[in-house]
């Protein structure tokens, strides 16, 4: 047991996304989104896997949320799909996706549990990609303010926690640097950095519209970071670990928070030919809407370690799997800056993700001091393979072991100073893996589905009972 506690009105939660969860992907109005299609292509995801049914939260969100009650959670964060509100991208609104997300918002509420909104969690409508090419062309910024203010005009009353991006690092580099995920392009550095210029652009014109609509409302973005540690105490390797964080950590948090890019960092894609052209008026908006925010949200799982590579070192890509486990064991690097070995002194879970609970406290101190900003922790999991039922028993005391020691660190840095607000488990229910099918299980909650089908019923884990504990009694059940 710990002395630690933590405050009253934390916010105790877990969270979810629409693609992930929902299915009912034609229902009601519901137009076809960048996933919906790139999942039909053959071999992209395990088993041919697609979100048409996923775990049916559409129809079951009554359940589903009766289940987060019965727990005690304070707070629930899933997102929108931007296609339930508008089938097109843009044009006129679907009433009915507006109302889904209506009772979903009410029944937390009725509840007492605190909806927090991702405006973006990786699904575009497809029609915006067919029109312009979605998120490579500059007139997506204005679509998704337009989107994002439809939503801020429906909820200003009931919702005051906002994500604008989900893991705006994961969506593009998988996108146009692996082709592991929409539009499926590979090595296109050049486009890389546009497309993220955009999606910056676009998260600042949205905070800046934010505070005109919902002024006491408490808008972010959800980055997922990996801090990282030099291999050791040679300074070439921390150099490869300030190059490391330049280039994959605050190349996004700066923006978000200083509203500027690295400058190191800027300066070295510029030679290499690939940065962003940043025009006068596009530095006042980052810098205007950098002022706005009011944390910053980090999907926490891994760290990462740096070591020098050499010109002719190791280069940016593994195996592509697609479709399965990962643990190829695979270093990957930048020639000249860095590359990620595995840390020895860490154990790693079925998917070769290394755990570090500690790692989850540095973020925290590390953005303190960097930025100075209150934090939400909005995703936090163990994704197993093995979450067998037994007698529809799932006795996953290894998600209760990697989750109670991230929140003992985490209970450790708001005890050294930290303003951390909420914590969010990834995920709620069990969910569809954007990639790997059911194969990956993070919930409390779990589903009696997989590729081929299942009841979809749902069940409760062991650690359902624990985090409820955790919960009623501010962090006091956790062991040190
Ligand atoms: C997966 C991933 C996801 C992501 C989440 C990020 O296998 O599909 O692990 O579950 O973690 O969507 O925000």
């Amino acid at each position: 047991m710990t002395e630690l506690r933590m405050p009253k009105d934390f916010l105790w939660g877990s969270a979810s996304a629409a693609y992930q969860i929902e299915g009912a992907h034609k229902e009601d109005g519901k137009g076809t989104s960048n996933w919906d299609e790139f999942v039909q292509i053959p071999g992209k995801t395990f088993k041919e896997t697609t979100g048409e049914v996923a775990v049916d939260h559409y129809h079951r969100y009554k359940e589903d949320i009766a289940l987060m009650a019965e727990m005690g959670l304070k707070t629930y964060r899933f997102s929108i799909a931007w296609t339930r509100i508008f089938p097109n991208g843009r044009g006129e609104v679907n009433e009915s996706g507006l109302e889904f997300y209506q009772n979903i918002i009410d029944e937390c509420l009725k509840h007492g549990i605190e909806p927090m909104v991702t405006l973006y969690h990786w699904d575009l409508p497809q029609a915006l990609v067919e029109e312009y090419g979605g998120w490579e062309s500059e007139q997506v910024i204005d679509d998704y303010v337009n989107y994002a203010v439809v939503l801020f005009d429906a909820f200003k009353d009931k919702v005051k926690y906002w994500i604008t991006m989900n893991e705006q690092n994961i969506f593009t580099t998988l996108g146009w640097m692996t082709a592991q995920h929409p539009p499926g392009k590979f090595d296109n550095e050049k486009m890389y950095y546009v497309v993220n210029h955009h999606a910056f652009l676009a998260h600042a014109k949205t905070v800046l519209k934010f505070k005109e609509i919902i002024p006491d409302g408490k808008i972010g973005a959800s980055f997922a970071y990996s801090p990282s540690y030099a291999i050791n105490a040679d300074p070439i390797h921390a150099m490869s670990k300030i190059d490391f964080d330049n280039l994959k950590n605050f190349w996004w948090m700066d923006v978000y928070a200083y509203g500027r890019y690295p400058k190191n960092t800027y300066r070295y894609l510029e030679k290499k030919g690939v940065a962003p052209t940043v025009t006068a008026e596009d530095a006042a908006l980052l810098e205007a809407a950098a002022k706005q925010i009011d944390f910053m949200g980090v999907n926490y799982y891994q760290t990462s370690v740096a070591e020098y590579n050499p010109l002719d070192g190791v280069g940016p890509y593994g195996e592509m799997n697609t479709s399965g486990k990962k643990g190829t064991g695979e270093i990957t690097g930048i020639p000249g800056l860095f590359k990620n070995p595995s840390n020895p002194h860490l154990e790693t879970t079925d998917w070769d993700w290394t755990i570090d609970p500690m790692g989850l406290r540095y973020a925290c101190k590390e953005i303190t001091s960097r930025y100075n900003l209150p934090i939400i922790i909005s995703e936090n999991g163990l994704g197993a393979f093995d979450d067998k039922t037994e007698d529809n028993q799932i006795h996953d005391d290894y998600r209760i072991a990697y989750l109670n020691a991230h929140v003992y660190e985490l209970m450790k840095a708001v005890d050294e100073g930290c303003d951390v607000w909420a914590y969010c488990t990834w995920s709620f229910t069990d969910l569809l893996s954007w990639l790997n099918g059911y194969q990956k299980r993070y919930g409390f909650i779990y589903v009696d589905r997989d590729e081929e089908g299942g009841s979809l019923d749902r069940y409760k884990k062991d650690s359902f009972y624990w985090y409820k504990d955790v919960i009623k009694s501010d962090g006091a059940t956790i062991t040190e």
